[in-house]
């Protein structure tokens, strides 16, 4: 059965934007294709969206506080298994757990502990893209013509 190229959501949080060229690097170098890429800074009804299976938890109002206080990077990146390979990529949640189970990892790498842990990656095709790319459609990603192309 082939693989299926698979988009998903990806975010580069607020304490690390000032590291984005080392994380588009690791990003690039493992496979992925960056199909949309937009700096913003959400507001706290996107942000509410965003982790809206997190309400009624208790560090939600901090985690809004936190995903608003600098502008972020959103992007949509597609690969094979794009959802799952994303996610580990990242690492676990807490950093400290990524430093000892996924040295490797973007989170062991970047983030602090499970606050502040650097990025973030949907677990799930819902609609996290439409919130930055609300005309999202797979099909407008082509790959960039080879320079022996040009005349
Ligand atoms: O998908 P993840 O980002 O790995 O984790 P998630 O969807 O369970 O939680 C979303 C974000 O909420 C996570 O990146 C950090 C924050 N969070 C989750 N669980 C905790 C937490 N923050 C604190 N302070 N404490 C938690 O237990």
């Amino acid at each position: 059965l082939g693989v299926m190229k698979q988009r998903t959501y990806a975010m580069i949080k607020p304490e690390v934007v000032e590291k984005m060229g080392e994380i588009f690097k690791i990003i690039i170098s493992n496979g992925f294709k960056i199909a949309k890429l937009k700096m913003a800074q959400l507001t706290k009804e996107h942000a509410r969206e965003l982790y809206a299976e997190h309400e009624g938890k208790p560090f939600l109002p901090f985690l809004l506080e936190y995903i608003t206080s600098g502008p972020v990077i959103a992007m949509e990146l597609i690969a094979d298994n794009g959802i799952k390979k994303w996610r580990e990529l990242m690492g676990p949640t807490d950093c400290e757990v990524a430093r000892k189970d996924a040295p490797g990892s973007i989170r062991a790498r970047f983030g602090k502990d499970k606050s502040f842990n650097a990025v973030h990656g949907s677990d799930s095709m819902e609609s996290e893209l439409n919130i930055f790319f609300p005309e999202n459609r797979i099909d407008q990603y082509k790959s960039p013509r080879s320079t022996a192309t040009f005349k």
